[in-house]
């Protein structure tokens, strides 16, 4: 057994931190042999809650949890993190304009950068889920500028999990034969789900659907809409895929790719691709030494450029938006 590593989950006593605590505890994401601290952040309110939750962890007898603290100070949930998944903000709700959700959530993760920034450990890790998670995620890396820059990613996997899924009904495979699906872009509807690089058991992906304009179009629609169809349907945003997708990313970070295969990540934009530095933007990405790679050298042809610019558009006007809280 290796040493215990220490990991912040906030907004624990909500729906995604609900679905995501179990399988951090039963080793999905840092694996069987890891041992790993809990420690966990939610709003004065809703520790009761909190306690809750706790006490059904501890019911699962996880050999894995070495630990678990609750706390509604910040810098008391990150004190010695390794990792960081930052679930806690405000669910966009059916009507919700994204300009609200970004005025409403912002603030939380400038308090929660600066305690990053104060007590995390060196090799801190964060994964920012809540929305708008890739200008939050900006929002956090400026709010601790003492800790690297690329430790900062936004929640894009969600998105290629769902592309992956539709692929895989429409050809009827599993959706282990769907490689390299990736996400462009923001968390939404701008984002660019790319099937022109995809591949589905071997072939291209455009080759084995046979239907363009089901790529296009429905496919196009589904997954960038997919958000507002499960609020509509459900009365609540996704919460057990959005758990899942994020224990997704953090183990591909953390164990790294396959050889040839891609990923979707929310991270620092260096230019690559015409996106404007410092955005925090999803590219394709490779992972090894737990660090993500933007792969390079992917052609596209006109179609696909203007959507990877308008959605690179969209963050450079929320990162407008935010301005003030970019210090
Ligand atoms: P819930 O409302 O069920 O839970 C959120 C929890 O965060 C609540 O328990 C609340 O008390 C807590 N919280 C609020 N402010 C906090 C703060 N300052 N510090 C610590 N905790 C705080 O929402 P849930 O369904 O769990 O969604 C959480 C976030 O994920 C939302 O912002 C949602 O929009 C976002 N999502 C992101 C997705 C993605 O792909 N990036 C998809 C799913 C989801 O929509």
């Amino acid at each position: 057994m290796r040493a215990p590593i220490r990991v912040t989950v906030t907004g624990a006593a909500g729906n995604i931190g609900y679905a995501l605590l179990f399988r951090l505890a039963s080793g999905f994401c840092y694996g069987e042999d890891q041992p790993v601290i809990l420690q966990l952040l939610e709003i004065t309110p809703a520790m009761k809650a909190l306690e809750g939750t706790v006490m059904e962890l501890v019911d699962g007898a996880f050999p894995l949890v070495a630990g678990i603290e609750i706390s509604d100070d910040p810098r008391k949930a990150f004190e010695g993190a390794n990792q960081g998944f930052l679930v806690g903000a405000m669910p966009r709700r059916a009507g919700m304009q994204r300009a609200d959700l970004i005025k409403a959530n912002g603030p939380i993760f400038v308090g929660q950068g600066n305690a990053i920034n104060s007590v995390a450990a060196p090799d801190i890790q964060i994964l920012v889920v809540g929305n708008p998670c890739n200008t939050n995620a900006l929002i956090c890396r400026h709010a601790a500028p003492d800790v690297p820059a690329d430790r900062f990613h936004a929640m894009t996997r969600l998105d290629q999990n769902r592309g992956k899924g539709q692929l895989a009904l429409k050809t009827g495979v599993t959706t282990d034969k769907v490689e390299n699906l990736v996400i462009w872009g923001n968390h939404s509807p701008t984002m660019f789900p790319d099937f022109l690089h995809a591949t589905i058991d071997g072939k291209p992906a455009t080759q084995a659907v046979g239907d363009d304009a089901w790529l296009e179009g429905d496919f196009f629609t589904t997954v960038t809409k997919r958000g507002s169809a499960i609020i509509a349907a459900r009365g609540a945003s996704s919460a057990a895929s959005a758990a899942s997708a994020a224990l997704d990313h953090m183990k591909t970070l953390w164990r790294g790719t396959a050889p040839g295969e891609w990923s979707s990540m929310g991270i620092m934009s260096d230019g690559s691709y015409g996106v404007p530095e410092g955005l925090i933007y999803s590219f394709p990405v490779t992972c090894t030494g737990r660090r993500a790679s933007i792969v390079q050298g992917i052609e596209h042809g006109e179609w696909a450029q203007a959507k990877i610019a308008a959605s690179a558009d969209e963050l450079v006007s929320e990162r407008a938006a935010v301005a003030d809280l970019l210090g």
